[in-house]
């Protein structure tokens, strides 16, 4: 093990992730990666606005709506209305259940397929990667959204730091399982641990973040905490929360709601009006606070950004 005070690397190439997971604040301000200075700097919101109704008082945002014009959520609606089977299958009891949930000290392991496997702590991940506010829509497979301000950071960022190697073709995420901490946990028909997974030319797209916060707050239990995946042209159950380890593999890894229902859930779940769910429409979604549907727009009105991932793909198939 090296003394990380005494190690004074030149540039940020020769960081290798196990100097990160041994690392320091000091070690990283010492490197000049992160100052105190740069950090609020990156999470201060630019132009500060006061956060919408109903939410505690100081939380603020740099925008009031999403780049469609569409108004954030409220925290309270983000924070009161949660899929998180890990505490419960009822949306309105996870932030009660999650309340005392414990997300420190925490780590996330990233291994597989790449050439320096790591075990980052959550701090060090926050300081080596600029966090910053990204405004999505979240559409969920029951056809509910929300419109929500979060801080993450992108996952690319993080794949390249541990160097995927040419077999890598998937990432693999899997939430943690405590079922003294989460009593929905223990229920027998859910093949836990909640896991997702992402192709890998999906995973580097720059809407995939990384987040660990919301309306400028560190991430709530039930939205997550302290770390979860947020892919904004997919149904919500592909954003996996609470995130302990990361796999590059080479083959389509498995995921919980496939695995349960395949027919119902399939590996792409990319939003889109054209493919029903076999039991509902999708066409059509209820805004969280709204009370007219809205029309679900083709991955979730980020077309410009992802359609090219899918060219010549059957998404009726592809589901
Ligand atoms: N580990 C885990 N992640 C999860 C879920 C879950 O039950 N367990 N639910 C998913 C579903 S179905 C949705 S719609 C979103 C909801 O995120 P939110 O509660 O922050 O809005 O989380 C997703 N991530
Ligand atoms: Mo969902």
């Amino acid at each position: 093990m090296s003394d990380p005070t005494k190690s004074v690397p030149i540039n940020s190439s020769e960081i290798t992730p196990k100097d990160l997971y041994l690392s320091r604040r000091d070690f990283l301000k010492a490197m000049g990666i992160v100052t105190a200075g740069s950090l609020l700097a990156a999470c201060a919101p630019k132009k500060p606005i006061q956060a919408a109704n109903s939410t505690p008082a100081g939380l603020t945002v740099s925008q009031a709506t999403d780049e469609l014009g569409n108004a954030l959520n409220s925290y309270d609606q983000i924070t009161h209305y949660n899929n998180f089977y890990e505490f419960s299958t009822g949306k309105e009891e996870v932030a009660t259940l999650s309340r005392d949930f414990k997300t420190s000290p925490w780590q996330v392991e990233v291994t597989g397929l790449v050439n320096k496997p790591a075990i980052f702590g959550l701090d060090d991940l926050t300081r080596l990667f600029p966090q910053e506010e990204r405004i999505y829509r979240l559409r969920c497979v029951e056809a509910w959204s929300m419109v929500i301000p979060w801080q993450g950071f992108s996952l690319a960022s993080l794949l390249k730091i541990v160097e995927p190697t040419s077999d890598a073709k998937y990432v693999r995420f899997e939430t943690l399982l405590d079922t003294q901490q989460m009593p929905g946990a223990n229920s027998p028909f859910y093949p836990w641990p909640y896991q997702e997974g992402l192709r890998l030319d999906e995973a580097y797209n720059d809407l995939v973040i990384l987040a660990t916060g919301l309306y400028g707050e560190a991430l709530p239990p039930q939205d997550g905490a302290p770390i979860r995946l947020v892919v904004p042209w997919k149904y919500g159950f592909k954003s996996i929360k609470t995130i302990v380890k990361i796999e590059l593999t080479a083959d389509q890894p498995a995921t919980l709601w496939s695995a349960i229902a395949p027919n119902e859930y399939g590996f792409y779940a990319n939003v889109n009006p054209q493919v029903d769910h076999p039991r509902w429409s999708q066409s059509t979604e209820r805004r969280i606070g709204e009370l007219s549907r809205r029309e679900t727009l083709m991955f979730n009105g980020y077309a410009g950004q992802v359609a090219d991932l899918y060219t010549g793909m059957d998404l009726a198939a592809n589901y």
